[in-house]
């Protein structure tokens, strides 16, 4: 058994609609072992695009890092995603922040196909803040504590992530 973090985004079309669908897929798959709220936040990176809507899913089940990436992508496909422009709109995108073994042990890649953890979690407050606001302890391995990250990223990036809605 593992333990996977996964971070979902989504800015077009019902965004919420589409969270909502994924976690609940995760959810009948007897995976889900919490999740957050969804959040509001300003688009990050180089492409101009409507904000996103973003949550995070902690998961735990049979399968291996390239298990959960696999069904990553099912989750994606299953939302109409078709991949065009890299860090441009989406209806869906899920993330593999970390896995960990059940011994405790972070799975560890430089895999450019799956790179654990996430190559840019720690910079980026809209992983962060729902992650946080799901577990005070969590911690993202060889960058510590969230809780530490959030409190090193410029304050207007993390105000700029804000709570959408209790569902
Ligand atoms: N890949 C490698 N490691 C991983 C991993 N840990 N998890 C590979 C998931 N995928 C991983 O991703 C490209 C390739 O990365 C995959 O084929 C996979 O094998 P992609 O989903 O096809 O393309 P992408 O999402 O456009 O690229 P990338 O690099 O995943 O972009 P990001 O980093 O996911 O950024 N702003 C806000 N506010 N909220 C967002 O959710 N998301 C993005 C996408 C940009 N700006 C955003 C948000
Ligand atoms: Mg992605």
């Amino acid at each position: 058994m593992t333990r996977a973090v996964l971070s979902l985004g989504a800015n077009l079309g019902d965004r919420a609609a589409v969270l909502r669908a994924a976690i609940t897929a995760l959810h009948d798959d007897g995976v889900l072992v919490a999740r957050s709220t969804l959040y509001e936040t300003p688009p990050w990176g180089p492409v101009e695009q409507p904000p996103y809507l973003n949550a995070i899913a902690v998961v735990r089940g049979d399968r291996d890092a390239a298990g959960w990436l696999a069904r990553a992508h099912e989750l994606e496909q299953a939302a109409g995603r078709t991949r065009e422009v890299r860090w441009g709109a989406r209806t869906l995108d899920v993330d593999v922040v970390t896995v960990t073994g059940d011994d405790g042990r972070p799975v560890l890649s430089d895999d450019p196909l799956l790179t654990l953890p996430h190559p840019r979690a720690h910079e980026r407050a809209f992983v962060l803040v729902p992650w946080l606001g799901l577990d005070p302890a969590a911690e993202l391995p060889g960058h510590g504590r969230v809780a530490d990250l959030l409190a090193a990223l410029p304050a207007e990036d993390v105000d700029a992530v804000v709570r959408w809605d209790q569902l």
